[in-house]
């Protein structure tokens, strides 16, 4: 059993995927698996896959989708199938490595230590840490997470940063069985999840099952997939989530679909 699953999502990341970074790592950390599941990619993106398989096949999966079906999509189809693959944890990071790998010993130390389901990093700038954000993106993502954070009534500071890994469960399998109902958000979909599993669970609340991790270090690349468009969608999602968790008739139908998932406890 590999003690650790990371799902990276690829979506025409030939120029971007590392090997030089990817495959040193994986020969230092024979508990990790990586599971790349590859989006439809038009580029050389399936061909440079199957390469680094074949150069660490025990450690490396790939998950191909015919068509594109966006990041939220990939990651739900990967993480599926991570589980399967009875990691202890779970989880995905960013294609580009803006996260470095090195990055997931933090997380998995967080997860050994303490008794939490999920820990997600976030970027904070603080002295001694390397976060190296596009001005115009971390003011337009402050506001977004503040607003996030709002609907969500917790207080997540970044809800977007691609890199969240999860305590293997059944509930965990539920909370990923069910489509996200928006696509550039799904991040915080996945929070909202969390919410509402742990309030019906009635054990500790999403505040304290969540941790949240100051990245030691994230550095932007270029070549991101987000267009200017997701910023245009990007206020109907926040308007979908907050139905979601907000507007009865919305949220006691969400709440109930997904609920229905849960093994019985
Ligand atoms: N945008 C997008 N990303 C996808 C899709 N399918 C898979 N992905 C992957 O999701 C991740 C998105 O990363 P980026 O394109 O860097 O976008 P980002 O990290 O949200 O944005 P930045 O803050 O600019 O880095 C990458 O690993 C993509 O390859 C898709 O259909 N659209
Ligand atoms: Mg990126």
């Amino acid at each position: 059993m590999n003690h650790t699953v990371i799902v990276i999502p690829c979506y025409n990341e030939a120029a971007r995927l590392d090997q030089s970074k990817i495959l040193p790592f994986l020969q230092n950390h024979p508990e990790i698996f990586l599971l790349f599941v590859d989006d439809g990619s038009t580029d050389q993106t399936g061909r440079l896959l199957h390469t680094l398989k074949n150069e660490h096949p025990a450690q490396i999966g790939i998950l191909i989708l015919s068509q594109n079906q966006g990041k939220a999509e990939a990651v739900r189809q990967g993480i599926l199938k991570a589980l399967e693959m009875k990691g202890a944890y779970v989880g995905f990071f960013d294609a580009d490595l803006s996260t470095p790998l090195k990055a997931i010993a933090d997380f998995k130390a967080l997860l050994d230590r303490y008794p939490v389901d999920a820990v997600i990093g976030a970027r904070v700038k603080l002295l001694g840490r390397a976060i190296d954000r596009k001005k115009s993106r971390h003011y337009l993502g402050r506001i977004f997470a503040t607003l996030a954070s709002m609907i969500l009534e917790l207080p997540v500071y970044d809800t977007q940063c691609g890199a969240k890994i999860f305590r293997n469960s059944p509930d965990l399998k539920a909370m990923f069985s069910i489509p996200f109902r928006v696509a550039w958000s799904f991040d915080i979909e996945i929070l909202a999840r969390f919410k509402i599993v742990a309030a019906y669970r009635k054990g500790p609340g999403a505040q304290t099952a969540i941790i949240e991790h100051p990245l030691d270090e994230w550095i932007h690349k270029d070549g991101s997939k987000v267009k200017a468009l997701d910023f245009f969608w990007a206020p109907l999602e926040l308007l979908t989530l907050f139905s979601i968790l907000h507007l009865p008739w919305v949220s006691h139908r969400y709440r109930k679909r997904l609920l229905e998932k849960l093994p019985r406890a």
